[in-house]
């Protein structure tokens, strides 16, 4: 049984709604109710996943610790399957999450509003940037992951919402939406965000 420490809407969505697709029970704990979380991870970010005794840091680890340990289909078997998928994570953790980061910092910057936005307009052209990045990809495939599901997909999917918070552009393309629209429907990222609802309700 795994603990996951999440923020609502948060890339531990990912995290968990990847647990679900491996069938693991995981039990959630919302990093807003710990009084000590920075005992838990010094750098004060979720997620955070307790397989056991073990306490599992930084969101890509993480990703690739429960995708070892669980026989499944979204990552590939082969070496250069691996590869790639691997790459495919690191970008989501390395370079598309940073890139909302910015947009995040900006918005809770308290400075001058136009500079602000013109700020933000600068950091959603590079989020778009990545958004083209993944849209290249998917010309010749329904996933990342080729015809199948990858955790990258998952992840994407799960930053994707976040560009509603913004008031600027972000341009994803319409492969990429497909793509984000089939992982949003699945029963189990369904079952997250009611899991995390709940939580809160609680
Ligand atoms: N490099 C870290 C970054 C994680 C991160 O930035 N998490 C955000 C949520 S998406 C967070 O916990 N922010 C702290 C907060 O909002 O209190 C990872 O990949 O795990």
């Amino acid at each position: 049984m795994y603990t996951l420490y999440y923020l609502p809407d948060a890339c531990s969505l990912a995290t968990q709604v990847v647990l679900r697709e491996l069938q693991q029970p995981v039990t959630l704990i919302n990093k807003q109710q710990v009084d000590n979380f920075s005992e838990i991870n010094p750098a004060g970010v979720v997620p955070v996943l307790l397989d056991g005794e073990q306490v599992l840091l930084e969101g890509a680890a993480v990703m690739l610790h429960i995708l070892n340990k669980h026989p499944n289909a979204l990552m590939p078997s082969t070496a250069d399957g691996q590869q790639q998928a691997l790459q495919d994570i690191m970008f989501a953790n390395a370079s598309m999450h940073p890139a909302y980061g910015r947009l995040f910092f900006l918005a809770g910057t308290d400075v001058d509003a136009s500079l602000r936005q013109g700020l933000m307009e600068k950091a959603a052209e590079e989020v778009s940037r990545l958004w083209a990045v993944v849209e290249q990809r998917l010309q010749q495939q329904r996933f990342l992951g080729g015809e199948q599901l990858s955790a990258t997909d998952i992840m994407l999917a799960v930053y994707s919402r976040w560009s509603a918070a913004f008031p600027v552009d972000i341009v994803i393309g319409p492969n990429t939406q497909a793509m984000l629209q089939h992982v949003i429907e699945r029963p189990t990222f369904e079952q997250a965000l009611r899991a995390e609802q709940a939580q809160q309700a609680a």
